[in-house]
């Protein structure tokens, strides 16, 4: 007889991945173990700064990282900065959490049509300790923080993010932006790039984490590496990780062996060039800071507790405000009138983009042009997959159709994507989850070069918003 947690976290995986009918196929817990356990090992490529925050104000880190979009590991916040969470015994402990959380219902997936798969903590923790999933679920939950005195009072913003911009709008009206992680072994983030612009921080407190990092710019099809993946192959972040990435890794250093060879006579060094591909460890106690725009998948190598958040700061604000005016259309009206207000410098840096791109905010545009827009919007809607609630991004698009579209880093100019307001409820989700409803879409012939150049815009908002189907959401949210 199944007990209670064992029969809970079936129902959560049947929901998250209703299809995938053997969840250890590949088998990273046992056969392949090594392959896994490989990743403990120094990466080859890790140019990236490791700094303390006793050696780092906040204006050098504006200076050297924020304002030139330069990722950077920062060691030390929690301590010095005097978590609560970050004191041996709390959340590095499972048993602190199970006592304090245990009972607390947090996300661990979606299902098809867009709604918040759950689970008890305490049943949780039972799985992490006990599966051998390939890709195990993940808890990524950004309601944990608001609901829950004992996570929320336990950490503090780093001071190196004192802007948080987005809080103008309002708690309920701004997209989700902040996440407690609680990650088993094997279990991660697909290649994606923050929503909306924005750069984030995220600091593990527990457990290792390995990443991977592409600057802007970096096509899409490379930063997934869809040449490298094999038919039948699944598409989760270790399976990226473990066989897709050394392929890719192998093709750039042969790219780059032959590109020596052919400039060899040239005098131009290429050792103060961006890095092609940053990977690095994320040890316990260290802040990754990720600038908007860079590509990057994340996975953990141990059972890890972590936090992260996404910001907008007067740094990043152009990049953000580009996105957000197309992104989220009437959001962003609210944004710039209260930025009159409080921040009337960067109002007017807005609105001189909006000049010079010629881009007209929705409060500005008449009647006529809105319905013509909403109009547009429903058409394109219906072109897509009945269910299909989110536009998704995906490591199946045609590499053809990948490479011809543009960038998320370049989207910046009015992106009137159809699709830009929908997305999932979590940024978590989005990356394999809707690659497999890309998938569904492709299957059911519907995927056209639009929808592929667009993916990644829609991608970019992925953490936009955290409305989830308004119907039915009480019934559908899981209760277990
Ligand atoms: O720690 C992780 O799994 C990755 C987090 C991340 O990249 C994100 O939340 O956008
Ligand atoms: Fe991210």
């Amino acid at each position: 007889m199944k007990k209670t947690w064992e029969r809970r976290l079936e129902e959560a995986k049947k929901k998250h991945r209703p299809k995938l009918k053997d969840w250890s196929k590949d088998a990273f817990a046992t056969r392949r173990t090594t392959d896994f356990e490989e990743l403990s090992s120094a990466p080859s490529s890790c140019f990236i700064d490791r700094i303390s925050c006793r050696s780092l104000s906040t204006q050098d880190f504006v200076e050297r990282y924020e304002r030139p979009c330069l990722p950077v590991i920062i060691s030390d916040i929690p301590q010095e900065e005097c978590w609560e969470g970050g004191k041996p015994g709390c959340w590095d402990s499972f048993a602190w959490l199970k006592d304090k959380v245990g009972e607390r219902l947090f996300k661990v997936g979606e299902d098809d049509d867009g709604y918040k798969v759950k689970v008890k903590l305490r049943y949780f923790l039972r799985y992490l300790a006990q599966n051998t999933d390939d890709s195990p679920l993940y808890v990524f939950d950004s309601g944990s923080f608001e609901e829950d005195k004992v996570l929320m009072g336990t950490y503090a913003v780093p001071s190196y993010f004192p802007d948080d911009l987005f809080s103008l709008v309002g708690e309920k009206r701004r997209p989700p932006y902040k996440w407690f992680l609680l990650g088993p072994k094997r279990s991660g983030t697909c290649v994606h790039i923050d929503p909306l612009g924005t750069s984030a921080w995220n600091t593990v407190i527990r457990g290792r984490k390995r990443w991977v990092l592409f600057p802007p710019g970096t096509s899409k099809s490379v930063a997934k590496a869809l040449d490298h993946i094999k038919k039948g192959e699944d598409d989760e972040a270790i399976n990226y990780f473990v066989d897709f990435l050394p392929r890719l890794r192998q093709e750039m250093k042969r790219q780059q062996q032959q590109k020596h060879a052919e400039s060899s006579s040239s005098s131009s060094s290429s050792s103060d060039e961006i890095p092609q591909m940053i990977e690095f460890t994320q040890y316990p106690g260290e802040t990754v800071f990720v600038p908007g725009g860079w590509w990057h998948a994340v996975l953990n190598l141990d059972d890890s507790v972590a936090v992260t958040q996404n910001f907008c700061s007067s740094t990043n604000f152009l990049k953000v405000w580009k996105h957000t005016r197309s992104g989220r259309k009437k959001m962003a009206c609210k944004w710039l009138r209260k930025l009159k207000t409080s921040h009337p410098a960067l109002a007017r840096q807005a609105e001189e983009a909006n000049r010079a791109d010629a881009f007209t905010m929705w409060s500005d545009l008449t009647e006529e042009e809105k319905r013509s827009k909403k109009k547009k919007k429903k058409e394109e809607e219906k072109k897509k997959v009945p269910g299909a609630t989110a536009q998704p991004t995906s490591t199946v698009v045609p590499a053809t159709i990948a490479k011809a579209s543009t960038d998320a880093s370049s989207s910046h100019s009015a992106t009137s994507t159809s699709n830009s307001n929908e997305r999932p409820s979590s940024k978590h989700d989005s990356h394999a989850k809707v690659a497999r409803k890309e998938k569904k879409r492709k299957l059911a012939g519907q995927e056209t070069a639009e929808s592929a150049a667009s993916s990644h815009i829609f991608e970019a908002n992925i953490v936009s918003c955290n409305e989830e189907p308004k119907k039915k959401k009480k019934k559908k949210e899981a209760t277990n």
